[in-house]
C-alpha cells in the first residue's frame, strides 16, 4: 500500500530523533518566549530553554493539565498575534470550559500534511470519494480530516453530522468508497443502511474511524455490517486535532506522526515517565505548531508505545488503542472498570447489538452496576429459556472479566440512544 511520505515515515530512528531534538528545542523556545503560561511554569521549575540539550532532558519541562489550559481560555496560548491566525477551533467543553486552538496558515498546511499520511495509512488514494460525517462545526474532526483528504485529492462529499437517512442515500447515490466518523456513528449509519436495505447498493471500501475509545470487536462488527476496512485515527484539540497518529493495514497500532508530536507515556498517580512498551497516560509535545504549541500535555489517555517495527514499512512508532481516559476509569466497589472491557464482553456475544449503556447508581451506601444492552431479535423476549441463558452467560462474562456482579438488562432492539457524534455510553449517577 501507499505511504505518504516515505522520507518522514520509513526515516531511521537517528534521523527522527534528530528532528524532534531540533524541533522541540524550537518549541520549547517559542512557548517561553510567547506564552506566558508556559514561562511562568518553567522559571518555577528552574528549567530554562537553553537546558534542552537531549530529547531526554524533557523531563525537566513541568507537564500541563487541562485544568491550566482551561484557564487561559480563549487565547492566552497563543504564541503569535491574532492576525498571523487563521482559523480557531474549540473541544466541546461538556466538562468545563472549552479548549481553543488556533492555527496559523502553516499549521493548517502542517496538519494537512499529518491527516493525509493517516487517510493514505487507511488506503485512501485521489481515486475515493470520501464522505465526511463528522460534524463541520468548531470540532476538529471535519476540518481537519477534510485538509488532508483534499491534499491526497479525494473527493470530498462534506455532508457533516446528523440527517442519517439522507446520508445513507447520499453515500449509495454518489458512490461513497470511504466514510470518515466516529465508530458509533458509522455503527448507527451501518445499522440504518441495513434498514433501508441499502448495503448491497453501497459501494463503500474502508472507512476511518476516531475520536473516541471503540474495541476490536466493535470494528468487527462495523466491518461485517458494511464489508469494508475499518481503521483508526487519533488526536485531541489540545495538540491539533486530528493527525496525531493513525493505523495502516496492518490494523496493529496507530503509527505517531513523530515529526510532529514528541509523545512519552507517565505513571498517572507517580507522573514519571515510564520505560517504552509499558502502560500509561499519553503525554504530547507539539514540535511543529506555530500558533499555539503545547508542552508536555497530559492526555489523560491510556495507551502503551509500540516500538516494534511494523510490516507496512513506517517507522514511525505505534501507540496502542486507547484502552480508555483515566478520567472515564469507574471505580466500582474499588474495582477499576472501563467501559471498554464492558464493550469487548458484550460484543463478543451473539444476539446482541452493539448499543449499550453504562448506568452506575450508589444503592445503600453501595455502587452498583448496570449494563443495558439491545437483543438484536425482538422476538428473544418471548423465548423466556433462550432470553435467560442469554442474560446468565452475560452476568458470567462480565463477572469473569471485572470481578464484580454486574445488573444486566436486555432490551428490545432500537430503543437505546443513538449518536451522531461521540457516544455517551456512561451515566455515573452517583
Ligand atoms: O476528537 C480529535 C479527533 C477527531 C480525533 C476526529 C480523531 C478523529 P477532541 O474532541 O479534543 O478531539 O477529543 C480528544 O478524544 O483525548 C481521546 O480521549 C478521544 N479520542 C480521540 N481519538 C480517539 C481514538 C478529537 N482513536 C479526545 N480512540 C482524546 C480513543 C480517542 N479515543
Amino acid at each position: 500500500m501507499a505511504i505518504w511520505n516515505r522520507e518522514i515515515e520509513c526515516a531511521k530512528r537517528s534521523d527522527i530523533e534528530r528532528i524532534q531534538l531540533e524541533r522541540l528545542q524550537q518549541t520549547v523556545r517559542r512557548a517561553y518566549d510567547h506564552v506566558p503560561m508556559y514561562r511562568d511554569k518553567m522559571i518555577s521549575a528552574g528549567v530554562k530553554p537553553s537546558d534542552i540539550r537531549t530529547l531526554k532532558d524533557i523531563a525537566k519541562i513541568p507537564l500541563t493539565s487541562k485544568t491550566e489550559l482551561r484557564e487561559q481560555y480563549p487565547f492566552k496560548l497563543l504564541a503569535v498575534p491574532m492576525r498571523d491566525i487563521v482559523r480557531i477551533h474549540a473541544s466541546s467543553g461538556t466538562t468545563g470550559q472549552p479548549i481553543t486552538a488556533g492555527y496559523t496558515r502553516g499549521d493548517l498546511e502542517l496538519w494537512a500534511e499529518c491527516i493525509a499520511r493517516i487517510v493514505t495509512a487507511g488506503g485512501v488514494t485521489a481515486d475515493d470519494i470520501a464522505q465526511i460525517s463528522f460534524g463541520y462545526t468548531l470540532f476538529t474532526g471535519a476540518f481537519g480530516l477534510h485538509g488532508g483528504l483534499e491534499k491526497v485529492g479525494a473527493a470530498i462529499v462534506p455532508i457533516s453530522s446528523g440527517n442519517t437517512e439522507r446520508q445513507i442515500n447520499i453515500m449509495r447515490d454518489f458512490g461513497c468508497t470511504t466514510l470518515i466518523a466516529t465508530p458509533s456513528y458509522a455503527m448507527y449509519l451501518a445499522e440504518t443502511a441495513e434498514r433501508m436495505d441499502a448495503i448491497k447498493d453501497i459501494r463503500l471500501r474502508v472507512a476511518l474511524v476516531g475520536s473516541e475509545a471503540s474495541t476490536e470487536e466493535m470494528r468487527s462488527e462495523l466491518e461485517r455490517r458494511f464489508h469494508i476496512i475499518a481503521t483508526e485515527n487519533y488526536g485531541l484539540t489540545e495538540v491539533m486535532g486530528p493527525g496525531v497518529s493513525g493505523e495502516c493495514e496492518y490494523k496493529n497500532g496507530m503509527h505517531i506522526n513523530e515529526d510532529c508530536f514528541l509523545a512519552e507515556i507517565i505513571d498517572p498517580k507517580t507522573e514519571e515517565v515510564l520505560p517504552v512498551g509499558e502502560q500509561g497516560e499519553l503525554v504530547l509535545t507539539t514540535l511543529a505548531k506555530e500558533g499555539q504549541p503545547a508542552l508536555r500535555y497530559r492526555t489523560r489517555d491510556i495507551t502503551r508505545l509500540i516500538p516494534e517495527p511494523c510490516p507496512c514499512g513506517r517507522t514511525q512508532m505505534r501507540m496502542e488503542k486507547i484502552k480508555g481516559r483515566s478520567d472515564d476509569m469507574l471505580i466500582i466497589r474499588g474495582v477499576n472498570v472501563f467501559p471498554s472491557q464492558i464493550e469487548s464482553v458484550l460484543l463478543g456475544q451473539a444476539g446482541i447489538g452493539p448499543h449499550y449503556e453504562i448506568i452506575v447508581t450508589r444503592q445503600h451506601y453501595t455502587d452498583h452496576l448496570q449494563v443495558k444492552v439491545e437483543l438484536v431479535d425482538a422476538s428473544l423476549l418471548d423465548r423466556y429459556s433462550e432470553l435467560e441463558k442469554l442474560h446468565n452467560k452475560l452476568k458470567t462474562d462480565l463477572r469473569t472479566v471485572l470481578q464484580l456482579d454486574v445488573e444486566v438488562t436486555l432490551v428490545s432492539p432500537n430503543t437505546l440512544k443513538r449518536f451522531e457524534g461521540k457516544a455517551k455510553r456512561v451515566t455515573d449517577l452517583r
